[in-house]
Protein backbone atom coordinates (compact mmCIF):
# COMPACT_ATOMS: atom_id res chain seq x y z
CA UNK A 1 0.00 0.00 0.00
CA UNK A 2 1.26 3.34 -1.12
CA UNK A 3 1.51 5.66 1.88
CA UNK A 4 1.83 9.21 1.13
CA UNK A 5 0.78 11.49 4.04
CA UNK A 6 0.99 10.44 8.29
CA UNK A 7 1.39 12.09 11.72
CA UNK A 8 3.22 11.05 14.00
CA UNK A 9 4.26 12.43 17.95
CA UNK A 10 8.11 12.73 17.65
CA UNK A 11 10.79 13.36 20.96
CA UNK A 12 13.94 13.65 21.60
CA UNK A 13 15.36 12.03 23.91
CA UNK A 14 16.01 13.75 27.65
CA UNK A 15 19.18 14.70 29.19
CA UNK A 16 20.36 12.67 32.21
CA UNK A 17 20.71 14.50 35.43
CA UNK A 18 23.66 15.16 37.40
CA UNK A 19 24.12 14.03 40.44
CA UNK A 20 25.67 14.43 44.47
CA UNK A 21 28.56 12.34 44.75
CA UNK A 22 31.88 12.70 47.22
CA UNK A 23 35.50 11.51 46.48
CA UNK A 24 35.58 8.56 48.89
CA UNK A 25 39.34 7.83 49.45
CA UNK A 26 41.22 5.62 51.75
CA UNK A 27 44.33 8.60 53.55
CA UNK A 28 41.79 11.09 51.58
CA UNK A 29 40.24 13.27 53.78
CA UNK A 30 37.34 15.97 52.30
CA UNK A 31 38.07 14.38 49.00
CA UNK A 32 35.52 16.50 47.41
CA UNK A 33 32.73 16.86 45.05
CA UNK A 34 32.62 13.82 42.45
CA UNK A 35 29.40 13.82 41.16
CA UNK A 36 29.47 13.38 37.03
CA UNK A 37 27.43 15.53 34.56
CA UNK A 38 24.29 13.95 32.84
CA UNK A 39 24.14 12.63 29.46
CA UNK A 40 22.64 13.92 26.92
CA UNK A 41 19.16 13.41 24.90
CA UNK A 42 19.56 12.00 21.64
CA UNK A 43 18.05 14.08 18.60
CA UNK A 44 15.43 13.13 15.84
CA UNK A 45 16.67 13.75 12.74
CA UNK A 46 15.31 13.27 9.63
CA UNK A 47 17.58 11.68 6.51
CA UNK A 48 16.34 11.99 3.18
CA UNK A 49 16.83 8.32 1.65
CA UNK A 50 16.65 8.07 -2.12
CA UNK A 51 16.12 3.88 -1.46
CA UNK A 52 12.60 5.01 0.36
CA UNK A 53 9.77 5.33 -1.75
CA UNK A 54 7.15 6.14 0.29
CA UNK A 55 5.85 6.50 3.89
CA UNK A 56 4.61 3.09 4.63
CA UNK A 57 7.17 2.67 7.26
CA UNK A 58 5.38 5.28 9.62
CA UNK A 59 1.88 3.66 9.05
CA UNK A 60 1.94 2.19 12.05
CA UNK A 61 3.89 3.85 14.19
CA UNK A 62 2.07 6.89 16.10
CA UNK A 63 4.92 7.76 18.29
CA UNK A 64 8.88 7.56 17.83
CA UNK A 65 11.42 8.52 20.76
CA UNK A 66 15.03 9.33 20.98
CA UNK A 67 17.09 7.82 23.70
CA UNK A 68 17.27 9.69 26.50
CA UNK A 69 21.18 10.75 28.40
CA UNK A 70 22.25 8.56 31.19
CA UNK A 71 22.46 10.14 34.71
CA UNK A 72 25.87 10.84 36.00
CA UNK A 73 28.30 8.88 37.69
CA UNK A 74 30.04 9.57 40.64
CA UNK A 75 34.13 9.51 40.23
CA UNK A 76 33.17 12.90 38.04
CA UNK A 77 31.82 10.15 35.55
CA UNK A 78 29.90 11.61 32.47
CA UNK A 79 26.54 9.46 31.91
CA UNK A 80 26.26 8.06 28.33
CA UNK A 81 24.99 10.17 25.44
CA UNK A 82 21.58 8.71 24.29
CA UNK A 83 21.47 7.79 20.53
CA UNK A 84 19.74 9.88 17.59
CA UNK A 85 16.96 8.04 15.94
CA UNK A 86 16.81 8.84 11.93
CA UNK A 87 13.73 9.04 9.96
CA UNK A 88 14.50 7.82 6.62
CA UNK A 89 11.95 9.75 4.70
CA UNK A 90 11.50 9.65 0.33
CA UNK A 91 12.89 12.41 -1.06
CA UNK A 92 9.97 15.37 -1.51
CA UNK A 93 8.63 14.59 1.82
CA UNK A 94 7.50 18.01 2.84
CA UNK A 95 7.44 18.36 6.99
CA UNK A 96 5.05 20.11 8.87
CA UNK A 97 4.61 20.90 12.86
CA UNK A 98 0.43 20.18 13.02
CA UNK A 99 0.54 22.09 16.22
CA UNK A 100 1.54 25.55 14.58
CA UNK A 101 0.94 24.62 11.25
CA UNK A 102 4.77 25.57 10.18
CA UNK A 103 6.45 23.62 7.72
CA UNK A 104 9.91 22.54 9.15
CA UNK A 105 11.55 21.23 6.72
CA UNK A 106 11.33 20.34 2.62
CA UNK A 107 13.00 17.13 2.23
CA UNK A 108 14.40 17.49 -1.38
CA UNK A 109 18.23 17.33 -1.13
CA UNK A 110 19.58 13.40 -1.24
CA UNK A 111 21.08 12.69 1.97
CA UNK A 112 20.95 15.85 3.54
CA UNK A 113 20.12 15.63 7.37
CA UNK A 114 18.29 18.25 9.39
CA UNK A 115 17.91 17.76 12.90
CA UNK A 116 13.64 17.99 13.78
CA UNK A 117 13.85 17.65 17.80
CA UNK A 118 16.66 18.38 19.89
CA UNK A 119 17.95 16.12 22.62
CA UNK A 120 18.01 17.87 25.99
CA UNK A 121 21.37 19.18 27.51
CA UNK A 122 22.71 16.76 29.90
CA UNK A 123 22.37 18.23 33.70
CA UNK A 124 25.54 19.26 35.64
CA UNK A 125 27.42 16.86 39.06
CA UNK A 126 28.47 18.67 41.84
CA UNK A 127 31.74 18.51 40.93
CA UNK A 128 30.90 21.35 38.42
CA UNK A 129 30.16 23.52 41.00
CA UNK A 130 33.14 23.59 43.23
CA UNK A 131 34.62 27.15 43.76
CA UNK A 132 37.29 28.43 46.22
CA UNK A 133 34.27 29.79 48.30
CA UNK A 134 32.33 26.45 48.06
CA UNK A 135 34.25 23.28 47.86
CA UNK A 136 31.52 20.88 49.16
CA UNK A 137 28.58 21.93 47.15
CA UNK A 138 26.09 19.68 47.57
CA UNK A 139 23.77 20.69 44.40
CA UNK A 140 23.23 19.07 41.01
CA UNK A 141 21.29 20.16 38.24
CA UNK A 142 18.73 17.91 36.75
CA UNK A 143 18.72 16.97 32.26
CA UNK A 144 16.81 19.37 30.20
CA UNK A 145 13.59 17.59 28.47
CA UNK A 146 13.92 16.50 25.19
CA UNK A 147 11.82 18.52 22.07
CA UNK A 148 8.59 17.26 21.50
CA UNK A 149 6.79 17.95 17.90
CA UNK A 150 3.39 16.56 17.10
CA UNK A 151 4.26 16.36 13.07
CA UNK A 152 2.59 15.44 9.80
CA UNK A 153 5.18 14.10 7.01
CA UNK A 154 3.60 14.60 3.31
CA UNK A 155 5.38 12.85 0.44
CA UNK A 156 4.96 15.15 -2.90
CA UNK A 157 6.96 13.42 -5.43
CA UNK A 158 9.71 15.24 -7.38
CA UNK A 159 9.14 14.71 -10.79
CA UNK A 160 10.32 16.95 -14.18
CA UNK A 161 6.80 16.51 -16.19
CA UNK A 162 3.36 15.52 -14.54
CA UNK A 163 1.34 13.17 -16.86
CA UNK A 164 -2.59 14.40 -16.48
CA UNK A 165 -5.53 12.95 -17.81
CA UNK A 166 -8.80 10.65 -17.96
CA UNK A 167 -8.65 7.36 -16.35
CA UNK A 168 -8.10 5.12 -19.53
CA UNK A 169 -6.77 7.98 -21.79
CA UNK A 170 -2.89 5.76 -22.18
CA UNK A 171 -1.07 7.64 -19.37
CA UNK A 172 0.72 4.18 -17.92
CA UNK A 173 1.43 2.77 -21.15
CA UNK A 174 3.12 6.03 -22.43
CA UNK A 175 4.92 6.43 -18.90
CA UNK A 176 6.00 2.72 -19.89
CA UNK A 177 7.00 3.07 -23.58
CA UNK A 178 9.00 5.90 -22.82
CA UNK A 179 10.36 4.65 -19.79
CA UNK A 180 11.18 1.50 -19.97
CA UNK A 181 8.98 1.00 -16.52
CA UNK A 182 6.84 -2.02 -15.84
CA UNK A 183 3.34 -0.63 -14.50
CA UNK A 184 0.14 -2.03 -14.61
CA UNK A 185 -1.90 -1.17 -17.52
CA UNK A 186 -5.68 -2.14 -17.89
CA UNK A 187 -8.70 -1.64 -20.30
CA UNK A 188 -10.96 -0.04 -17.74
CA UNK A 189 -10.78 3.26 -15.56
CA UNK A 190 -8.56 3.68 -12.82
CA UNK A 191 -5.81 0.98 -13.00
CA UNK A 192 -3.49 3.35 -11.88
CA UNK A 193 -4.05 3.48 -7.58
CA UNK A 194 -1.04 5.52 -6.78
CA UNK A 195 1.75 7.36 -8.52
CA UNK A 196 4.32 5.49 -10.60
CA UNK A 197 7.53 7.29 -11.77
CA UNK A 198 9.87 6.62 -14.94
CA UNK A 199 12.85 8.15 -16.09
CA UNK A 200 13.19 8.98 -19.96
CA UNK A 201 16.92 8.69 -20.99
CA UNK A 202 18.77 10.68 -23.30
CA UNK A 203 21.86 10.51 -25.32
CA UNK A 204 24.69 11.89 -23.19
CA UNK A 205 23.23 10.72 -20.26
CA UNK A 206 20.73 13.53 -19.62
CA UNK A 207 17.60 12.20 -18.42
CA UNK A 208 13.65 13.21 -17.37
CA UNK A 209 11.37 12.23 -14.72
CA UNK A 210 7.95 11.52 -15.73
CA UNK A 211 4.93 11.11 -12.80
CA UNK A 212 2.29 9.29 -13.65
CA UNK A 213 -0.60 9.81 -11.60
CA UNK A 214 -4.24 8.24 -11.32
CA UNK A 215 -6.93 9.09 -13.90
CA UNK A 216 -8.91 12.61 -13.06
CA UNK A 217 -12.51 12.81 -14.04
CA UNK A 218 -14.88 15.70 -14.26
CA UNK A 219 -15.68 17.00 -10.36
CA UNK A 220 -12.64 15.37 -9.04
CA UNK A 221 -12.39 18.58 -6.89
CA UNK A 222 -15.79 17.24 -5.13
CA UNK A 223 -14.21 13.93 -4.72
CA UNK A 224 -15.22 12.20 -7.43
CA UNK A 225 -13.40 8.67 -8.40
CA UNK A 226 -9.91 9.50 -6.56
CA UNK A 227 -10.38 13.23 -6.43
CA UNK A 228 -7.36 15.53 -6.79
CA UNK A 229 -5.77 13.84 -3.99
CA UNK A 230 -2.80 13.00 -6.24
CA UNK A 231 -2.61 15.99 -7.71
CA UNK A 232 0.21 16.95 -4.97
CA UNK A 233 2.07 15.14 -6.36
CA UNK A 234 2.53 16.76 -9.62
CA UNK A 235 2.85 19.95 -7.55
CA UNK A 236 6.71 19.70 -8.27
CA UNK A 237 7.05 19.03 -11.93
CA UNK A 238 8.38 21.39 -14.01
CA UNK A 239 5.89 20.68 -16.78
CA UNK A 240 2.69 19.14 -17.55
CA UNK A 241 1.93 16.18 -20.63
CA UNK A 242 -1.95 16.27 -20.51
CA UNK A 243 -3.05 12.76 -21.97
CA UNK A 244 -6.26 12.47 -23.89
CA UNK A 245 -7.71 9.30 -25.71
CA UNK A 246 -8.02 10.92 -29.06
CA UNK A 247 -10.30 8.04 -30.83
CA UNK A 248 -13.02 8.85 -27.89
CA UNK A 249 -12.52 4.92 -26.55
CA UNK A 250 -15.17 5.58 -23.22
CA UNK A 251 -17.55 7.96 -25.69
CA UNK A 252 -16.12 11.26 -24.65
CA UNK A 253 -14.25 13.71 -26.89
CA UNK A 254 -10.38 15.40 -26.10
CA UNK A 255 -12.07 18.15 -26.41
CA UNK A 256 -14.09 17.60 -23.71
CA UNK A 257 -11.42 15.87 -21.76
CA UNK A 258 -9.00 18.81 -22.13
CA UNK A 259 -11.54 21.43 -21.06
CA UNK A 260 -12.34 19.48 -17.90
CA UNK A 261 -9.18 18.87 -16.86
CA UNK A 262 -8.20 22.08 -17.48
CA UNK A 263 -11.16 23.25 -14.92
CA UNK A 264 -10.22 20.89 -12.20
CA UNK A 265 -6.81 21.67 -12.34
CA UNK A 266 -7.55 25.25 -12.07
CA UNK A 267 -9.78 24.09 -8.73
CA UNK A 268 -6.68 22.77 -7.25
CA UNK A 269 -4.48 25.11 -8.06
CA UNK A 270 -3.98 27.42 -10.82
CA UNK A 271 -0.44 27.86 -10.79
CA UNK A 272 -0.09 24.45 -12.42
CA UNK A 273 -1.90 26.17 -15.38
CA UNK A 274 1.35 28.52 -15.95
CA UNK A 275 3.49 25.93 -16.47
CA UNK A 276 4.76 24.77 -20.00
CA UNK A 277 2.38 21.93 -21.38
CA UNK A 278 2.03 19.46 -23.79
CA UNK A 279 -0.71 17.39 -25.17
CA UNK A 280 -0.35 13.74 -26.19
CA UNK A 281 -3.78 13.30 -28.39
CA UNK A 282 -3.31 9.09 -27.92
CA UNK A 283 -4.55 6.31 -29.45
CA UNK A 284 -3.93 7.84 -33.07
CA UNK A 285 -3.94 4.25 -34.28
CA UNK A 286 -7.16 3.83 -34.21
CA UNK A 287 -9.66 4.67 -37.03
CA UNK A 288 -12.02 7.18 -34.93
CA UNK A 289 -8.83 9.16 -34.08
CA UNK A 290 -8.82 11.16 -37.49
CA UNK A 291 -11.54 13.08 -36.90
CA UNK A 292 -11.56 14.16 -33.34
CA UNK A 293 -8.13 15.01 -33.82
CA UNK A 294 -9.04 17.08 -36.56
CA UNK A 295 -11.85 18.56 -34.68
CA UNK A 296 -9.09 18.91 -31.55
CA UNK A 297 -6.77 21.06 -33.48
CA UNK A 298 -9.44 23.58 -34.83
CA UNK A 299 -11.00 24.35 -31.50
CA UNK A 300 -7.89 24.23 -29.13
CA UNK A 301 -5.31 26.95 -29.60
CA UNK A 302 -1.91 25.04 -28.02
CA UNK A 303 1.64 25.10 -29.96
CA UNK A 304 2.67 21.62 -28.65
CA UNK A 305 -0.05 19.06 -29.70
CA UNK A 306 1.57 15.59 -30.54
CA UNK A 307 -0.31 12.86 -31.93
CA UNK A 308 1.28 9.47 -31.09
CA UNK A 309 0.26 5.55 -30.41
CA UNK A 310 1.45 4.51 -27.41
CA UNK A 311 0.64 0.98 -28.22
CA UNK A 312 2.35 1.51 -31.97
CA UNK A 313 5.33 3.84 -31.08
CA UNK A 314 4.51 6.26 -33.56
CA UNK A 315 4.69 9.96 -32.48
CA UNK A 316 7.14 8.81 -29.65
CA UNK A 317 10.12 9.95 -30.67
CA UNK A 318 8.28 13.61 -31.60
CA UNK A 319 7.28 13.45 -28.12
CA UNK A 320 10.57 13.13 -26.40
CA UNK A 321 11.93 15.82 -28.46
CA UNK A 322 8.87 17.85 -26.87
CA UNK A 323 9.33 16.69 -23.12
CA UNK A 324 13.16 17.91 -23.30
CA UNK A 325 12.55 21.16 -25.28
CA UNK A 326 9.72 21.94 -22.57
CA UNK A 327 12.28 20.88 -19.68
CA UNK A 328 15.13 23.28 -21.45
CA UNK A 329 12.92 26.07 -21.81
CA UNK A 330 11.47 26.25 -18.12
CA UNK A 331 15.00 25.86 -16.93
CA UNK A 332 16.07 28.98 -19.24
CA UNK A 333 19.38 28.03 -19.28
CA UNK A 334 19.89 25.35 -22.00
CA UNK A 335 20.79 23.03 -19.06
CA UNK A 336 20.47 19.73 -18.10
CA UNK A 337 16.98 17.89 -16.94
CA UNK A 338 18.76 15.60 -14.85
N1 LIG B 1 -5.35 1.24 -29.39
C1 LIG B 1 -4.64 1.82 -28.43
N2 LIG B 1 -4.84 1.47 -27.15
C2 LIG B 1 -4.10 2.07 -26.20
C3 LIG B 1 -3.12 3.06 -26.50
N3 LIG B 1 -2.56 3.48 -25.36
C4 LIG B 1 -3.14 2.80 -24.36
N4 LIG B 1 -4.07 1.94 -24.87
C5 LIG B 1 -4.93 1.02 -24.11
O1 LIG B 1 -5.78 1.82 -23.28
C6 LIG B 1 -6.05 1.12 -22.06
C7 LIG B 1 -5.72 2.03 -20.89
O2 LIG B 1 -4.33 2.23 -20.82
P1 LIG B 1 -3.60 2.70 -19.49
O3 LIG B 1 -2.19 2.99 -19.87
O4 LIG B 1 -3.85 1.73 -18.40
O5 LIG B 1 -4.40 4.02 -19.21
P2 LIG B 1 -4.24 5.04 -17.98
O6 LIG B 1 -4.44 6.40 -18.54
O7 LIG B 1 -2.99 4.79 -17.26
O8 LIG B 1 -5.50 4.62 -17.12
P3 LIG B 1 -5.73 4.76 -15.53
O9 LIG B 1 -4.55 4.17 -14.86
O10 LIG B 1 -6.97 4.00 -15.31
O11 LIG B 1 -5.90 6.24 -15.26
C8 LIG B 1 -5.20 -0.14 -22.09
O12 LIG B 1 -6.01 -1.21 -22.50
C9 LIG B 1 -4.14 0.15 -23.14
O13 LIG B 1 -3.69 -1.02 -23.80
C10 LIG B 1 -2.93 3.40 -27.89
O14 LIG B 1 -2.11 4.23 -28.27
N5 LIG B 1 -3.73 2.74 -28.80
MG1 LIG C 1 -2.64 4.18 -15.38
Amino acid sequence: MFVDRVDLDVSAGDGGNGIVAWRREKYIPKGGPAGGDGGKGGSIIVQVDPNVSGLEWFRHINRICAQSGCKGGSSCCKGKDGEDTALHIPPGTVVRDLETGDLLYDGTVYNEEFVLCRGGKGGKGNACFKTPSNRAPNMATKGEAGEHKHIELELKLIGDVGLVGFPNAGKSTLLMKLTYTQVAIGPYPFTTLTPNLGYISFEGGRRILLTDIPGIIEKAHQNKGLGLEFLRHIERTRALLFVLDAAGVDGRSPIEDYRVLIEELRMYDPELLTRPSCIVLNKCDLESAAEFVQEFRAAINHESIIEVSAETGDGLAQLKECLARLITEEEGDGGSAS
